[in-house]
């Protein structure tokens, strides 16, 4: 019989593998990060204290093959961000920065002193990145940016300022893009560096258990072998995103599985009008058209995945379902608040902490509109941005 989290039985459809990893990490977020997230939340605190634990299970760079690392597949690293984003999107953005944005390019543009320096401690959580791209003047167009790097003898000098960072300021390695006489390169700037500084963005009133962080580079003096040599020009940090969007796909539908559990259980014992809500016909309507978008979305994610693992996989497709599916998370949490009364508007139930933190997830890793222009460009041919 179809249940709800899973209407199409796309677990039948997982490998064993699949199944086991995706159990695991769901176990790991019912009994570590659901008692503690709310209280997080609201004292705007990033819970460190799981970094080690989410070390331990291997959740840090978990496609990549040696370093420590786990060498899962696309569509297992898929299952541990929706697992983590079930918890908050706060925990899935951590995880996502240290593999997608940090260990990703370290791996694919990094020489093989880089690899071996930093690959192994960020799997072990030892070391934490953050990936520096947005700029204060607008983060939708990075060609635009204005960060730059001067060579200087064997040595780069790095002036400009990044805004809204996630892990800034408790990251030990920043993974910083910078325009060049040669186009756009990539720089590993760490912590201690004369001249990089770090503070933290306060009164955001989502993503409240993530840092976000502004960095100031003033003549910052970083060693070629700083640089990511196989970086060059603007397709390096784009590629880095595809790997980042692709995991939020699959997250955002973990935070859209959270909101439906809880309003669904409350329509089932909430008795008005005679009967429980969940006997009105309204109401069934609501829970179904909950259930079909986030349905589409599984199948979305899982058919990415298994493009990816195949090889086959577009970042025009990647773009498609970033939007999609943050999309369907954030109108699913808003139902599941609407469906929880005034009681949904406190931190008590998840809906509102997932509908707030979701208004970061379909801006960040491009907006909804820069992904529909994507979309648009790649079936029109011709750029709308
Ligand atoms: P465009 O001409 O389209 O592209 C330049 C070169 O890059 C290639 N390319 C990609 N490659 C891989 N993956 C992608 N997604 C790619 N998109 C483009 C492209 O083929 C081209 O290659 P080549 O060899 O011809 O040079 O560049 P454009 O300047 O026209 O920009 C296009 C646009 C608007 C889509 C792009 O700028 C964009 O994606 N803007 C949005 C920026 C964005 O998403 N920023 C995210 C910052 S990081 C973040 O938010 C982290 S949050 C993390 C968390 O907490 O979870
Ligand atoms: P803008 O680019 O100024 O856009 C403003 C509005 O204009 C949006 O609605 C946009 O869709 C629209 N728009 C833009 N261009 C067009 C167009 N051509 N046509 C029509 N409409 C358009 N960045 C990083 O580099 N690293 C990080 O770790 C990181 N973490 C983040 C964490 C959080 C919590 C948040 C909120 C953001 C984070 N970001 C990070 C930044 C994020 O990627 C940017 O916020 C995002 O790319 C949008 O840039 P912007 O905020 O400057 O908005």
């Amino acid at each position: 019989m179809p249940e709800a989290m899973d209407f199409y039985a796309i677990r039948d459809s997982l490998s064993d593998d699949e199944r086991q990893i995706q159990d695991v990490v769901g176990r790991w977020v019912d009994e570590r990060v659901l008692p503690i997230i709310a209280d997080c939340f609201e004292q705007e605190r990033f819970p460190m204290e799981l970094v080690p634990e989410m070390a331990e299970m291997g959740l840090f760079g978990p496609t990549i093959e040696g370093y420590g690392c786990a060498g899962l597949n696309s569509v297992m690293y898929g299952l541990i961000m929706q697992e983590l984003e079930r918890g908050d999107s706060g925990i899935r953005s951590f995880a996502s920065v240290q593999s997608s944005l940090c260990m990703f390019p370290i791996l694919t543009y990094g020489s093989d002193e880089q690899k071996e320096r930093w690959l192994p401690k960020m799997a072990k959580g030892e070391v934490i990145g953050c990936f520096c791209l947005t700029e204060p003047d607008g983060g939708s167009d990075p060609g635009q940016m204005k960060t730059k790097a001067v060579r200087d003898g064997s040595d780069w000098i790095i002036n400009g300022a990044k805004m809204w960072i996630t892990n800034g300021t408790i990251a030990h390695v920043a993974v910083v893009w910078a325009v060049t006489d040669d186009g756009v390169m990539g720089f590993l700037v760490e912590k201690d560096t004369k001249g990089y500084s770090a503070r933290d963005i306060e009164h955001k009133f989502s993503l409240r258990a993530s840092h976000t962080s502004e960095l100031f580079f003033q003549d910052c003096r970083v060693p070629e072998a700083n640089r990511l040599p196989k970086a060059s020009g603007l397709r390096a940090p784009l590629s880095c995103l595809t790997q980042a969007r692709f995991g939020i796909a699959w997250g955002a539908v973990g935070a859209a599985q959270a909101c439906y559990a809880e309003a669904a259980e409350f329509v089932g014992v909430r008795a008005l009008f005679g009967s429980p809500l969940s006997h009105k016909q309204a109401v069934q309507i609501r829970l179904a058209d909950m259930v079909r978008r986030m349905t589409n979305a599984q199948l979305l994610a899982l058919q990415l995945g298994r493009l990816k693992d195949a090889g086959k996989m577009h970042h025009t497709q990647v773009s498609l379902a970033k939007w999609n599916n943050c999309r369907m998370a954030l109108d699913i949490a808003r139902e599941a608040r609407d469906l929880l009364g005034a009681g949904g508007i406190t931190i008590e139930c998840c809906p509102i902490r997932h509908m707030l933190n979701l208004e970061s997830v379909i801006t960040y890793e491009g907006t909804e509109t820069i992904h529909q222009l994507v979309v648009g460009r790649e079936l029109t041919g011709h750029a709308a941005f």
